[in-house]
């Protein structure tokens, strides 16, 4: 466990959110200097979309070697938004960011046999990936990097958008990066789908239907940052170890601004520091509102790990 001055060091570190304590690894050896951070902006596009309604109004596709830093860089932060050509948000009620994701062609999921690891990405929510510490997500120089995604106008008139990236790096020498990462894109319908269920919506007013998946850990380690990507009448997703029910993280979903499809605005995320043990089985459910059926809903976490064990403290 964490002692609670220790606790409270590490959320200043971090600077965020909830630090959920459960299976605590010990903090030792976790670089606390500021890291030295780059950051570079990209973007994929122009998407010049019809006005919704018309043919062409969405873009689904995919592109191999999208712009990425040069060099072995340690990511430490991602963003995603929509913008115009001048690098400007494009209003959310505009265009619909339905997701995007980035994948490292050079490495395979550690969990679903085969598929090219997807190491971020982003839904209508937004959230940004944050690493802190000695974590980090690290790259070589020469892998390259793939993307999907899937926008949407939903104005009356065409527009010219972009899918701009952010990114946030150091050497991957840097202290600040001596612990790489694996991303775990942990999903309730499984491997090789398209990621979507359906919510029968038969429950009445208060109900929640569930859909869960047992995940096995691959390898013993650290998970530090996990975040959820839910679409409209989702409540939350969690991930908790399935033996005694601890859990690992909770992403709610809020609706506290209008999104396009009724799309939560924003989820929350987790950073931690919690034990990983091989073997193990971890249950990942999401729950959604069950008074409406609902169509082609996800159910998705991504969550950090550290492939190694800290020594004690
Ligand atoms: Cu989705």
């Amino acid at each position: 466990m964490i002692s609670l001055l220790r606790r409270h060091r590490l959320i200043a570190l971090v600077g965020m959110a909830t630090l959920v304590g459960a299976a605590c690894a010990p903090l030792t050896g976790v670089s606390t200097a500021a890291p030295p951070i780059i950051t570079g902006t990209y973007r994929i596009g122009p998407f010049n979309l019809a006005a919704m309604g018309q043919p062409g109004s969405e873009n689904n596709a995919t592109q191999a070697n999208i712009p990425r830093p040069a060099g072995n860089i340690g990511i430490k932060f991602v963003s995603f938004d929509l913008v115009d050509a001048s690098g400007t948000p494009v209003p959310r009620m505009d265009a619909h960011l339905h997701h995007v994701l980035l994948m490292n062609a050079a490495r395979t999921s550690p969990i679903c046999p085969g598929e090219t690891e997807r190491f971020t990405g982003s839904g209508a929510e937004r959230t940004p990936l944050a690493l802190w510490g000695s974590y980090a997500y690290v790259t070589n120089a020469t892998d390259n990097w793939n993307a999907l995604w899937h926008i949407m106008n939903m104005s009356a008139s065409a527009k010219s958008v972009y899918i701009q990236y952010k990114i946030g790096y150091v050497p991957a020498s840097d202290p600040s990066a001596s612990r790489p990462v694996t991303p775990f894109f942990m999903d309730v319908t499984g491997c090789g789908t398209n990621a979507e269920f359906n919510v029968p919506g038969t429950g009445g007013p208060g109900s929640v239907y569930t859909k869960t998946r047992t995940i096995t850990a691959p390898w013993s380690g650290v998970a530090v940052y996990a975040a959820g990507h839910l679409h409209d009448g989702g409540l939350d997703v969690s991930v908790r170890r399935s033996s005694n029910g601890q859990v690992g993280c909770t992403s709610t979903a809020r609706y506290d601004m209008p999104e396009p499809m009724d799309f939560p605005s924003s989820i929350t995320s987790c950073v931690l520091h919690d034990s990983v043990s091989a073997g193990q089985a971890y249950t990942l459910t999401a729950r959604y509102d069950n008074a409406m059926p609902r169509a082609g809903v996800m159910g998705i976490m991504f969550a950090y790990i550290w492939k190694g064990t800290p020594p004690a403290s």
